[in-house]
């Protein structure tokens, strides 16, 4: 998948599915709401399908937007939402499967207690190739779940039904997918994959230095 051009004019964003009141918004209207700043460190958890490349990279970073919970209580969640995914306007396919668009989902009360939804990455606008016109931001998690080019949210009572083919030790009843979380106790040492989204950061130029 490449990076998306988004063009801000005809850009929206929906909150949809198991809501009373779903919505469309568009930059301004974004904008127009109050917004909440974020640190955070952003960390790559590395490459599902090939887990034993290190790719991992890591950065701190200040995030401006607006939090997730702002628009979930306009929205007003039905009782039973139990789920809320996030999905970019980009596509693309994975070993073979159908073309569809990047989507990664957290349950509610996380969602609605983390997700900042960030226009401003370090006091600058948002660019291309990190979300421009909005991304969602999911502190202390794997930088997966942090959605770029945002097109939907939808609220719903279960995770997603995704359509990529899974290693057969990942997860049961086709549910789920290796890209969605990080998945932990994967390698050689411990062959059972695990989904993981909270992550301590492990990458060596985030360490104290020099190591008590
Ligand atoms: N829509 C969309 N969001 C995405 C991705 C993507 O391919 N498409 N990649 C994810 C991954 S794996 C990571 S590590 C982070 C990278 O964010 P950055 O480009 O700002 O470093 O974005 C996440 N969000
Ligand atoms: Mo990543």
């Amino acid at each position: 998948m490449s990076v998306p051009h988004v063009d801000a004019s005809t850009w929206s964003l929906t909150v949809e599915g198991l809501v009373e009141h779903p919505s469309r918004l568009d930059q301004e209207a974004l904008h127009a709401l109050p917004a909440s700043r974020l640190t955070a460190f952003h960390e790559c958890f590395g490459n599902p399908t090939a887990p034993n490349v290190p790719t991992r990279a890591v950065a701190n970073v200040e995030w401006l937007g607006v939090p997730l919970a702002r628009l979930l209580d306009q929205a007003v969640p039905r009782p039973h939402a139990a789920h809320v995914w996030f999905e970019g306007v980009d596509r693309g396919s994975f070993r073979g499967s159908p073309e569809h668009n990047y989507l990664k989902d957290l349950p509610l009360d996380i969602a609605r207690r983390e997700v900042l939804l960030a226009y401003e990455m370090n006091d600058a606008p948002l660019d291309a190739e990190h979300g421009f016109p909005v991304r969602a931001v999911v502190p202390r998690m794997f930088g997966t779940n942090s959605v770029k080019w945002l097109g939907r949210i939808v609220v719903s009572d279960s995770r997603p039904e995704h359509p990529r083919p899974l290693p057969r030790s990942a997860e049961p009843a086709g549910r789920a997918d290796p890209g969605s979380v990080g998945w932990a106790g994967h390698g050689r040492d411990r062959p059972r994959f695990t989904p993981c989204r909270a992550t301590s950061v492990r990458a060596a130029t985030a360490r104290r230095w020099p190591r008590r």
